[in-house]
């Protein structure tokens, strides 16, 4: 029988994968919350890689146009109107908050509720971004979150930078990948009349909004050309966007301080957030997956995301944010984590007053 959503969430006092009782990992990250730490290098030695699976060359055939028409697209960057490139940069930041707001805060980890039309606008904003319907998107990181690092992962930073960023998309999918994601609950998603048509839609919507929107717009609007249309806010700021999200399974699941779990390979990243608006800081993130800022900080570091969602809830469209207390974060810390650095970065002026 499928666990039920509650079992599959995780609590602050508990290893991510706390759930799972299979594999080497779980082991070592269920004896980390009692027992000294171990290293994630020596964790990385028992584990067996599995990598011999088949290409997918149409996807390969697929993204190598993309990228050389995102070239070009930097190319024709120089001729396009100065309205087509502050439009490709608000398409951008529409599309990462379709990402980090939507796909990821709401839709995969639930940490805050959002009223009907914010998750339409979401919607659309993810849809924006093409990265798979919201429905695979959330399965996948859930998949992602309570597997991490292992075969089961669908983005295994284990098997490498390049499998971790995009690699992935070009091969068939790790068998326990698809096996141990049956058994992640999904009702939630089932539920949502949005998520599911959008899911029933999605080529068409993703055609229409991803690609034919970003060329009309141009063209009607200020008179753009329509190969610069096509080719800037279009194919160059799409794949600007993949990029810029791949670099948190990639660079942020290698690179970076691990605060709050040092078993974990996830890490906290302020390159990466400057450009995921405020998603890079990932080892607090698989620590406290609950937290709708997905970061111990707002303001004072970069994180446009939880301003959106902020300001959403400001005008009563989101609500329900959750969030972890400091002193649980603290406790945290000391366990798993250290607490170098802790006194500069503590900002006593922010409370995190919106616990619940
Ligand atoms: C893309 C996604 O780019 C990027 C995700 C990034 C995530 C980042 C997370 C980081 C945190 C957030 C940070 C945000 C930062 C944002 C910054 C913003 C400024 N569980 O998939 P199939 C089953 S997408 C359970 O075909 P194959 C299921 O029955 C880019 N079951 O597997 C499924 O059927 P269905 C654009 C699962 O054949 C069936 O298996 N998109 C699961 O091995 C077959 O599934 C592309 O390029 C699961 N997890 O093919 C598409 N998975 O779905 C690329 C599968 O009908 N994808 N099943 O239920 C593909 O072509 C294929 O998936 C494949 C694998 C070739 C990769
Ligand atoms: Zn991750
Ligand atoms: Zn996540």
């Amino acid at each position: 029988m499928a666990p039920r959503l509650e079992e599959f969430e995780v609590r602050p006092n508990e290893s991510i994968t706390s759930n799972e009782n299979t594999t080497t990992t779980t082991t070592r990250q269920r004896n980390a919350a009692a027992a000294p730490l171990i290293r994630r290098e020596e964790a990385a030695k028992k584990e067996p890689q599995e990598i011999d699976l088949p290409i997918v060359w149409r996807n390969v055939a697929v993204f190598t146009m993309l990228h050389l028409g995102a070239l070009y697209g930097v190319y024709l960057c120089f001729y396009a109107k100065w309205q087509t490139l502050l439009f490709a940069y608000v398409l951008y930041f529409c599309g990462g908050l379709g990402i980090t707001a939507g796909a990821h805060r709401l839709w995969a980890h639930r940490t805050y509720k959002a009223k009907m039309p914010l998750r339409i606008l979401l919607a659309i904003f993810q849809t924006l971004a093409v990265q798979n319907s919201i429905f695979e998107w959330s399965r996948d990181h859930r998949v992602h979150h309570k597997h991490s690092e292992t075969n089961a992962d669908p983005h295994n930073a284990k098997r490498g930078f390049f499998f971790s960023h995009m690699g992935w998309l070009l091969m068939k999918k790790h068998p326990e990948v698809i096996e141990k994601g049956a058994r992640i609950p999904l009702d939630d998603l089932n539920a949502d009349p949005v998520v599911a048509f959008q899911k029933k839609y999605y080529r068409l919507l993703a055609i229409l909004i991803c690609f034919v929107m970003p060329t009309v717009v141009p063209w009607l609007c200020w008179s753009e050309d329509l190969t610069i249309a096509y080719f800037v806010p279009g194919v160059l700021r799409y794949i600007f966007l993949l990029h810029i999200t791949w670099l948190v399974n990639s660079v942020a699941h290698m690179w970076g301080n691990r605060p709050y779990d040092k078993t974990i390979n996830p890490a906290e990243n302020l390159f990466v957030s400057l450009g995921a608006i405020g998603e890079g800081f990932h080892n607090y993130h698989h620590t406290f997956p609950m937290d709708y800022a997905a970061s111990e900080f707002g303001a004072k570091y970069f994180n446009p995301s939880r301003a959106f969602i902020d300001f959403m809830c400001f005008i009563g469209q989101a609500y329900d944010r959750r969030t972890v207390s400091r002193e649980m974060i603290m406790q945290r810390r000391m366990r798993t984590g250290d607490l170098a650095g802790h006194s500069h970065n503590h900002d006593s002026n922010e409370e995190r007053e919106y616990d619940y």
